[in-house]
């Protein structure tokens, strides 16, 4: 672990915030001026940390808010001895005797006397001390050794129950601000933090919790640092306020927009989409014009009803042209998802040659029935005996379908209807507008491109970086491939992919990573 950098970061980050140096010149008259009192904020929070010195300084003590020279006192809460030991060491303090380390009660009791108390043995934090934070869920989890946590997620279960959102929500920010920078190894630095701490079984509370655990880089323990100490990152606050980030979330939103096609929006000094939908200069595609057609329904997010209700129309209508056909839901939603931004569906048929016609038959028939609102065909790529990709994010060569679908939605409550004498029924808008994905699969690909297809992204990136440095093979969506034995490797299920690997099996709802 890098200490050096940390203090350094740390004062930059708080000059960033505008906290003061040194103690602001209060009103209040200094009684004690030999007690010069610092108060950790660490465990203690912000607000009452401003509160207590407050306090203090109007009973005459002298408080300052930076750990200066001058302190002679340090007053902690819930922080036992040696944690106060290696804040201190992280924050470049040589020699910590020079300090009288505290409890809190040392301070409440000075508060009651309106004087400072002897700060004897029974305020002072010793060596003896029993740690008082001890993590409940951590010592649940006795079998948890943060120096074995893998590097790689698909060599960890992380399912959909995160005890660290408030740190991976803000590492997301941070990631999609880089990824749209096109900083990619910044974006994956912080996907790949994000990705360890939802595999935690307990809640982070200290930085102790993270010290050997991989992926947990100088930027990344900065901004865990302030969120454990301030409930919050100034710095993923600061992207959230960015012009440029709110401009990129925004264009992005549209179906049909990425990243490059924001760039241009965004030099062209549009900012929100009705400049975008109002500049007739803007040659916009058909995906993005059916983006901004049904924009509102596909913002809204796929609810799992939605999924099983869409499963049961894509199951029907490929069976009514080939009734052995496998039809599975992948992506979000096979992984436990309630939610999703689409509905990934994978198709095959055991036993025989795929059909190519069979995408075109099943689109045509929504068209015919007026339920498809949008499709764009991509024909097969994928060539006989081709080696897999070894980029970690290339797209796949199956035929498929980006399509929106038209779902009609059960009516709630019409009871409402019959009161209004004027209420039009053909206003009434009965359907949801649903991104669907549909991918066809030669029956001996369907195992890898099932893997692939379930995701989460971070998980198929780790499975394709693990097989590669630590197997010498290529694993894309269509085969696995032994670099030094130059064979593919066959595989009739998920679970022979991952024997192939040498890894353990991972369930598709252990692999929300
Ligand atoms: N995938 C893939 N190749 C692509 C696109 C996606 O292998 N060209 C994989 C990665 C994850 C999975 O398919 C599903 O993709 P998404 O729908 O983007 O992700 P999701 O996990 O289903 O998330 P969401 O719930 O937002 O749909
Ligand atoms: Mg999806």
């Amino acid at each position: 672990m890098d200490r050096t950098r940390a203090p350094a970061l740390l004062s930059q980050r708080k000059r960033q915030k505008g906290m003061p140096s040194s103690n602001p010149s209060c009103n209040y008259e200094i009684k004690f001026s030999k007690f010069v009192i610092f108060i950790m904020q660490r465990k203690m929070g912000k607000t009452r940390r401003t509160f207590l010195m407050e306090l203090a300084r109007r009973k005459g003590f002298r408080v300052e808010s930076e750990l200066s020279d001058s302190v002679t006192h340090i007053v902690a809460e819930n922080n036992s001895y040696l944690e106060v030991l290696d804040w201190l060491r992280e924050q470049a303090v040589g020699d910590s005797s020079r300090f009288e380390l505290l409890d809190i009660s040392w301070f409440t009791a000075c508060m009651e006397a309106g004087r400072p108390v002897d700060s004897d043995m029974k305020y002072r934090l010793t060596e003896q001390d029993q740690s008082p934070p001890v993590n409940i869920l951590e010592s649940k989890v006795p079998s948890f050794i943060p120096s074995k946590v893998s590097q790689y997620s698909c060599q960890r279960k992380t399912t959909l129950n995160n005890y660290n959102k408030k740190f991976t929500d803000a590492f997301e920010i941070m990631a999609e601000n880089y990824e749209f920078k096109e900083s990619e190894i910044f974006c994956l630095e912080f996907l790949r933090a994000a990705s360890v701490l939802k595999f935690l079984p307990f809640p982070v509370t200290r930085m102790k919790d993270i010290q050997e655990l991989p992926c947990m880089g100088d930027r990344v323990r900065d901004v865990i640092e302030e969120i454990i100490e301030e409930g919050e990152s100034s710095r993923a606050k600061e992207v959230l306020d960015d012009e440029r980030y709110k401009a990129f979330k925004l264009f992005t939103s549209v179906f049909g927009v990425g990243v490059k096609t924001s760039e241009k929006w965004y030099r062209k000094g549009l900012r929100t989409l009705e400049e975008v939908k109002a500049d007739k200069t803007l040659k916009l595609s058909k995906m993005q014009r059916a983006g901004f057609l049904y924009y509102e329904d596909l913002v809204s997010c796929v609810s799992k009803a939605e999924a099983d209700a869409v499963n049961l129309i894509v199951k029907n209508t490929v069976c009514t042209f080939l009734p052995d056909a496998l039809v599975t839901i992948t992506g979000g939603f096979r992984r436990g998802k309630k939610i999703g931004h689409d509905i990934d569906f994978l198709i095959t048929n055991p036993g025989s040659r795929e059909d190519d016609e069979l995408l075109h038959k099943v689109v045509d028939l929504w068209k015919k029935q007026g339920l498809l609102l949008y499709c764009d065909m991509i024909e097969s790529t994928f060539l006989k005996e081709q080696l897999p990709s070894r980029q970690v994010d290339a797209m796949d060569h199956f035929q498929k379908c980006f399509a929106i679908l038209k779902l009609y939605q059960p009516r709630a409550d019409n009871s409402s209807c019959n009161t209004s004498k004027h209420f039009d029924l053909a206003e009434v808008k009965d359907w949801k507008a649903i991104r669907v994905d549909l991918v066809i699969t030669p029956f001996e690909q369907y195992a890898y491109a099932l893997l692939g297809w379930t995701g989460s992204r971070q998980f198929g990136r780790d499975l394709r970086r693990f097989a590669n440095h630590e197997r010498k093979m290529i694993l894309d969506n269509h085969a696995l491939y032994d670099r030094r034995k130059r064979i593919f490797l066959k595989a009739g299920s998920e679970e022979e992919i991952f024997a192939h690997l040498g890894l353990d099996y991972v369930e598709p709802w252990e692999r929300n990573a």
